[in-house]
């Protein structure tokens, strides 16, 4: 058996409800729904659950403290031809430490690496024939977007599971960060 797995910050709950309001005026947006809301911090693939347990094991081992971290602003994956519209993070170098050991941890199992650099965000909609223009009319819109900080003080490793209409993230494991 395999599954898809990630590691990922969950927002608060209250955050990624509110967000729901940003969440419009762009044709050919699929919007995420709040539950599925996170910022992916490694992507590591279809893997075997023994792999999976490896990597629940190595993503323990990571040591580190709660930190802040605020969204901000907005862009897109895709350039002229749009995929995916997000939400930015303000500059966190605790983030991309994280990120960093969370890639440390898939190589040390000898997987394979994430062909994507870092790159901090929160995917609001994939998008499906929207225009440029579109996408540029919503970052612009949220150009002074910024939201309230918040305690980032642990992370998960999820599974996802395709569904009809958006996947399906489940917390497979979740790991504390220090006080
Ligand atoms: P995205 O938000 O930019 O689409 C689950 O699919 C999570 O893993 C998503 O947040 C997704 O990023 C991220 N991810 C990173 N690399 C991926 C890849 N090659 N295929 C699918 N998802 C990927």
């Amino acid at each position: 058996m395999s599954l898809r797995l990630f590691a990922a910050i969950r927002p608060p709950d209250e955050l990624c409800e509110r967000l729901a309001g940003l969440q419009r005026g762009v044709p050919g947006a699929r919007w995420r729904p709040p539950d599925n809301l996170h910022i992916t911090l490694r992507f590591f693939g279809e893997q075997d659950v023994h792999v999976a347990e490896a990597l629940d094991i190595e993503l323990a081992r990571i040591r580190a403290t709660g930190f802040d971290l605020q969204l901000k602003g907005a862009g897109w994956f895709g350039a002229s031809e749009p995929s995916t519209l997000w939400l930015g993070v303000a500059e966190s170098p605790q983030l991309e430490k994280l990120a960093a050991d969370c890639d440390k941890a898939a190589r040390r199992l000898g997987l394979a690496p994430d062909g994507r650099k870092f790159t901090p965000h929160l995917t609001v909609a994939y998008l499906r024939g929207t225009q440029p223009d579109d996408c540029a009319r919503f970052v612009r819109r949220l150009a002074m977007f910024a939201s309230e900080p918040f305690l980032v003080d642990r992370f998960a490793l999820y599974s996802s599971h395709l569904g009809k209409r958006a996947s399906d993230y489940r917390a497979e494991a979740e790991y504390p960060l220090l006080g």
